[in-house]
């Protein structure tokens, strides 16, 4: 093992830490913000003037955040002035009264601005991304989220080449200048942080429609691409008005500006931006069509679309007060949009994949070295923390009060919170104190879900004696850095008991709430052995552990009247036995086998929920159950069962492989045919069928949509076959300039299951289609090559020098989007010591990477404690 004891190399910078607890109302304030925007690529001139307002009485100085740029020019009141200083990244101005007007002047170069946070190129348009302390790399301002202002937003730009030019609220004017150029007005009414400040100039076509509110104002919408992607938007569209029709049903929220634009780019961060009136999307989650987007991107267009919308009320009529509180508005809108998608389609399937997800991403973020709380206490980086934990965590936090409200109450608790902090920066408090005072219920302890981080852990035993059946409750939650001791939390678990024999239910479904280390619950009088059905629905986001035999497991995995613990139940069936498996013991397959068989032939099932049920845990999850990571035995034991399925249910798959192909629509029925169908194409091809290549290969030729093209790569892609190469070329040339699906080219190989996929995505960052520029492109390999946890964890460390020679080549041009790539590198304690050394090595070696921004050492450094 490497002695890495005081290696830890200094960074460049000096670390600054923000503190939570640090928090301190702002000395001045913006009532008005007038920006002046002369744009052009290698140089834009922004003009500011900002009014500010003394905010109590103190003789601070203003202070107005920057990001290395020199002012050409600062004015107060009109006036040239030369006492500023710059301290820290900040523009200091003396100010002797209680009211100036302050124009800075300052010159940017957006063409080369490859962090794409500011104002920056893409595709020869431009844009702006504020969130979280982008705006400061635009102009000089209190880049805070607490600073409220009205802006007032005037653009000049070259007509030709940027035509349309937008920005928040509502056009106010515009007008051709003499040159070529011409210019426009927009005016935001509704006072903003400078994170939901936007402006897009460049050659666009628009997809128009307009929705009436519930209160009869026409809303005009537009959703902006370039005008060959014109055709691929209306799923967006529709997708946006369902949302506002929703948003008024669910929570009484109206619209409230005259126009709603949406702007879709390639070159993005994260998925969106919900900026106030103009909305910035990653073209990945606004461009659909059936020969390009598999369901699951129309899932998640219309899950982003509404989380985007949402916002408008979550995030910018109220906003948060620092960023410590970014659940406030992250953790309620995805607990929005999710319950917005649960409501177009089965709620029990999305349940399902939203819980899969959490599991994939934030169970292990909460179990690692990068754990922190829903609200955090500190952070060096903030863009660090826009994470499963912030997101999904939060939204499960949000789903737990909703439960213990019930339906109408919270209904009446969010309404109280709206309207209370209508107009201001609340905090995570300000909501939980909603809920409290609408809900009449004291949620002290529930408290500690924001300040608490790791994920509890819950005991569940049944036993008999004497005809009274206990139930004996336990909980424990972990440590996480920083947090050694932790108390006990509050966990809302639904549960019913059936009876073994009869199949019958024995009890209702009760809410219990485990706030104690440990608690028992008698049942008297139960007429016959019970089984335990526990967190039914995921009611609290929580690891149950409990000793039901494979059996209990089989029972309820045919029975459970709730689809998620019927889910859940097989899930864990076959858990249990893919980790023997991955120790040699193979004796828990026929209990599997039996219940995928069971599950397969039930006629009422939805066949949605048959291929979430029927699926196998992936990898890095059964990797999650064991103390050491073993990722061959994990891969063989995964692949033994994949194949004992499918060659024992072969009649089976092929019966749901079978059904009558059908022309593509899009509807939750077909989406499901479509899914299991691909499931079941999965086991033909592991059970090793000789047909199984010919079969994937015309399905890959014949299809009529995406998602039966991609399913059927995926599955070439995992094989030897020769078609594999055929349709890799086929697929390639057909899209090749159609960006999206090249990703979705790289991405499928980046997760083939074969053993050379660490040599195939070494090559293919070779192609001359890969850019680690495009922050898509470079999820699509090299995030999806880390995510495969075979080929990320070969034994001989080439995947983690690998990851950590493009994670330091990517932090150049864009920190934020390297910083997310390192995560699988801190996952160094769940592995054997040798696989842990060369991990740590990586680390290492990328905390001395010369000029690392504060992005990556964060992550890096923080992995390596
Ligand atoms: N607020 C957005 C997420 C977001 C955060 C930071 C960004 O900067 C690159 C971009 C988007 C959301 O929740 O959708
Ligand atoms: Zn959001």
């Amino acid at each position: 093992m490497l002695d890495v004891q005081n290696s830890l190399a200094q960074p460049a910078h000096a670390v600054s830490v923000t503190r939570r607890e640090d928090y301190a109302p702002p000395a001045w304030l913006v009532p008005h913000t007038q920006l002046d925007f002369d744009l052009d690529p290698a140089t834009t001139r922004v003009t500011a003037t900002l009014s500010v307002t003394r905010n109590g009485a103190h003789d601070t100085p203003l202070r107005l955040d920057g990001a290395g740029q020199q002012p050409v020019s600062v004015t107060v009141d009109g006036v040239a002035v030369n006492d500023w200083r710059i301290e820290d990244d900040q523009l200091v101005i003396p100010l002797a009264g209680d009211a100036h007007e302050i124009e800075t002047v300052v010159e940017i170069a957006p063409e080369r601005n490859t962090q794409l946070m500011g104002l920056y190129a893409s595709g020869g348009n431009l844009c702006t991304q504020c969130e979280a302390e982008g705006f400061r790399r635009i102009t000089w301002f209190p880049d805070r989220p607490d600073v409220l202002s009205r802006y007032a937003v005037r653009m000049t730009a070259d007509k030709a080449r940027y035509p349309i030019l937008l920005a928040n609220g509502d056009p106010v004017a515009q007008g051709d200048l003499d040159d070529g150029r011409h210019w426009a007005e927009w005016n935001d009414p509704y006072p903003k942080p400078s994170y939901l400040f936007a402006l897009v100039a460049g050659d666009l076509a628009v997809n128009r429609d307009t929705f009436t509110t519930m209160s009869g104002r026409t809303v005009e919408l537009g959703i902006w691409v370039r005008a060959a992607d014109l055709a691929k938007t209306e799923h967006a569209l529709a997708a946006l008005k369902t949302s506002m029709a929703w948003d008024e049903r669910a929570y009484g929220r109206e619209y409230d500006l005259d126009v709603f634009n949406i702007v879709a780019v390639d070159d993005f961060n994260f998925g969106a931006m919900e900026n106030k009136g103009l909305n910035i999307f990653n073209s990945r989650y606004i461009l659909a069509d059936p020969d390009t987007a598999t369901d699951y991107d129309y899932d998640a267009i219309a899950a982003v679309v509404a989380h985007e919308y949402f916002h408008n009320w979550s995030g910018d009529r109220i906003t948060c007060r620092d960023w410590f509180q970014l659940s406030l508005k992250e953790g309620f809108t995805v607990y929005r949009d999710q319950s917005f998608s649960a409501d177009q389609g089965s709620a029990a399937v999305k349940r399902i994949e939203d819980v899969r997800g959490l599991r994939a991403a934030q169970f292990p973020e909460d179990a690692g070295p990068l754990a922190h709380p829903v609200r955090p206490d500190s952070y060096q980086e903030i863009s660090n923390f826009y994470t499963a934990t912030i997101y999904n965590k939060g939204a499960e936090l949000i789903r737990m009060m909703a439960t213990l409200l019930g339906p109408v109450t919270f209904r009446a608790a969010t309404d109280l919170y709206f309207e209370r902090f209508d107009g201001t920066a609340a905090t995570c408090e300000d909501f939980v104190a909603c809920m409290e005072e609408a809900g009449d219920v004291d949620l002290t302890q529930f408290r500690l879900w924001y300040s608490q981080a790791g994920t509890p852990r819950v005991s569940a035993s049944l036993t008999e004696r004497d005809g009274r059946t206990t139930l004996r409750l336990a909980q424990h939650v972990p440590t996480t850095p920083g947090q050694p001791d932790k108390r006990s939390m509050v966990l809302p678990l639904k549960l019913r008991l059936f009876g073994a024999e009869s199949g019958r239910a024995l009890t209702d479904e009760r809410l219990v709430l485990l706030d104690q280390p440990s608690e028992t619950l008698v049942f008297e009088g139960l007429a016959e052995r019970a089984v335990l059905s526990i967190n039914r629905g995921f009611s609290a986001p929580v690891i149950v552990e409990t000793d039901r035999t494979a059996a209990d497991l089989g029972f309820l995995a045919r029975h459970d009247d709730d689809p998620f613990a019927r889910y859940e139940a097989m899930q864990q069936l076959m858990l249990d036995s893919l980790v023997a498996g991955a120790m040699g013991d193979t004796a828990g397959h026929d209990a599997v086998i039996a219940a995928v068989s069971d599950t397969l032939a039930n006629p009422d099932l939805d066949p949605a929920f048959v291929a979430e049920a029927v699926l196998l845990p992936s990898e890095s999850f059964i990797g999650d159950q064991l103390a050491t990571v073993d990722p061959e035995a994990i891969h063989a034991s995964r692949e033994g069962l994949r194949r004992a399925l499918g060659q024992r249910l072969d009649d089976q798959w092929r019966e749901a492989y079978d059904i009558a192909p059908e022309a593509y629509v899009y509807s939750p029925q077909a989406k499901g045919r479509r899914r299991l169908r691909s499931v079941a194409l999965g086991y033909i091809a592991a059970s090793g069928a000789g047909d199984a290549a010919t079969l994937a290969f015309s399905q890959f030729t014949a299809a009529d949509n995406m998602t039966d093209r991609q399913g059927a790569l995926a599955t070439l892609a995992n094989s030897d076959a020769d078609e594999r190469e055929a349709a890799l070329d086929i697929f390639y040339n057909r899209y090749a300039d159609n960006s999206l699906v090249i990703d979705k080219w790289f991405q499928t190989q980046a997760l083939s299951s074969r053993a050379d996929t660490g040599a195939a995505v070494a090559e293919l960052v070779r192609h001359p289609d890969f850019t680690l520029a495009n922050p898509n492109r470079a999820r699509a390999l090299i995030g999806a090559f880390a995510a495969n946890q075979r080929a990320f964890n070969a034994a001989d460390g080439s995947g983690y020098r690998f990851l950590a020679d493009q994670l330091i080549a990517l932090d150049k041009l864009n920190p934020q989007t390297a910083a997310k790539l390192l995560p699988p590198l801190g996952r160094w304690r769940r592995f054997d010591p040798a696989r842990a050394a060369m991990m740590r090595a990586e680390l290492e070696r990328i905390v001395a990477a010369p000029g690392l921004s504060k992005d990556v050492f964060e992550q890096a450094s923080k992995s390596l404690a």
